[in-house]
């Protein structure tokens, strides 16, 4: 299946620009993604037209964008098969919605002397806020090891999941590595033991197909900015049974049923956990983000995204002194870190910057991982569907004059 790239870059108005007398080559989608004009057009249209606060007026214009917004709930239900509107909450993105399940699932079910298992891979998003759990209640964090190759090495996983064990959050791509781990079996052992599962998916929603129902996982995070959607929005996912045992996490507008001087009820389900004026016109976008990304379908995305991280893998292998981190191409999404010998991360992104080329230096926010591996910083390079192999091209061109320049 391939792409139709440049009916697709022609999506993207900011791909025109010039950096520095450069074509941009955008390569740094795992940590946001461009838009396309689908999107912008439809929230500037929604601006223009339909634009009021949602849930409470009964005008025209308010019922049309309280209709703009559940219609996003829709969207969002279908993209990632869900069983109903009450399972989908919107929040600001994937750390806002692992933080919900913090304070709104993990106050009340994790007590002292339990454990909170987790990976070596995770982003600090799926582990800070286990920390201050973990401390707040006294419980403890374990992590399922990686292997050499930056796989999860499961074989202790049996152990790891022990009668003290009350969660599993675990990330489903590893935004450094690579890693597309294998969530559906690791949650059916979790499952077997009766252990709830989060899932960060905040890499996995822009580049593979979804489907809740069939992994069976419990809570599932990601954020729209990484989807081709805006930025300020973001989802949790809960099985209807979770939320409706859990207390809401902010309290305020829209999640009450009824107020009292001294107490309130709960309103039912979504709007429990969505508190205060939501990002409407966000919703708005991430919902035309997700009907462009169906119109080119998901399996077709991932293949391209990973025929790109083949060749670049491929292409890396000929620069003198680069060092590439994680599984083969085939066990990834789109996405490589690498090291330059001898080049500090930072350098190696400027340079690149000269030429148009955007890549992100530093930890990725996996400073543990990094660590682990050794590192202090890498270089990253991440593809999404408007990427081509000329660009992939580009980006060795420079690398290469990168190494000669610091070699001399
Ligand atoms: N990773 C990256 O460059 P937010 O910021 O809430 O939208 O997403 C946080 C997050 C959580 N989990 C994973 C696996 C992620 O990759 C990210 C965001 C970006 O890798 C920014 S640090």
């Amino acid at each position: 299946m391939t792409l139709q790239i440049e009916k697709i870059r022609n999506d993207f108005p900011i791909l025109k620009r010039k950096i520095k007398g450069h074509s941009l080559v955008y390569l740094d989608n795992a940590a946001s993604s461009q838009k396309p004009k689908q999107v912008l057009d439809a929230m500037h249209s929604f601006y223009q037209a339909n634009y009021a606060n949602i849930h409470r007026g009964v005008y025209t214009i308010a019922e049309e964008a309280t209709e703009a917004f559940e219609s996003a709930r829709e969207a969002v239900v279908k993209f990632i098969h869900a069983k109903s509107i009450r399972e989908v909450i919107f929040t600001r993105g994937t750390t806002e919605s692992i933080n919900l399940v913090r304070f709104a699932w993990g106050t009340k079910n994790i007590q002292s002397g339990d454990e909170i298992l987790l990976t070596e891979m995770e982003h600090h998003s799926n582990l800070v806020p286990w920390q201050m759990l973990a401390k707040e209640k006294g419980a403890k964090l374990k992590f399922i090891p990686i292997d050499a190759q930056g796989r999860l090495d499961l074989n202790k996983l049996d152990d790891l999941l022990s009668p003290k064990t009350k969660l599993l959050a675990m990330t489903w791509c590893s935004n450094t590595l690579g890693t597309i781990n294998p969530v559906e079996k690791i949650i059916a052992a979790a499952h077997a033991k009766g252990i709830p599962v989060l899932l960060d998916a905040a890499q996995a929603a822009p580049h593979i197909a979804i489907d809740v129902q069939k992994i069976d996982c419990d809570f599932l995070a990601f954020s729209s900015h990484k989807m081709l959607g805006p930025t300020g929005i973001g989802v949790l996912y809960a099985k209807e049974a979770l939320l409706e045992n859990m207390d809401p996490f902010l309290g305020g507008g829209e999640m009450i049923k009824t107020v009292e001087w001294e107490s309130s009820t709960w309103n039912d389900l979504p709007g429990k956990f969505e508190a205060g004026t939501q990002s409407i016109a966000e919703a708005v976008g991430l919902k035309a983000a997700i009907e462009y990304l169906e119109s080119i379908g998901m399996e077709a995305i991932h293949q391209h995204e990973q025929s790109l991280v083949r060749y670049t893998m491929e292409r890396l292998r000929e620069v003198e002194g680069v060092k590439m981190f994680g599984p083969p191409a085939e066990e990834r999404c789109g996405l490589v870190a690498f090291t330059l010998n001898g080049v500090h991360p930072h350098d190696v992104a400027a340079i690149l910057d000269r030429n148009g080329i955007c890549v992100r230096a530093g930890h990725h926010c996996t400073q543990p991982l990094h660590r682990k591996l050794g590192l202090e910083a890498s270089v990253r390079a991440s593809f999404y569907v408007y990427n081509t192999k000329e660009e992939v091209d580009l980006f060795i061109d420079a690398l290469k004059e990168t190494a000669k320049v610091f070699k001399q």
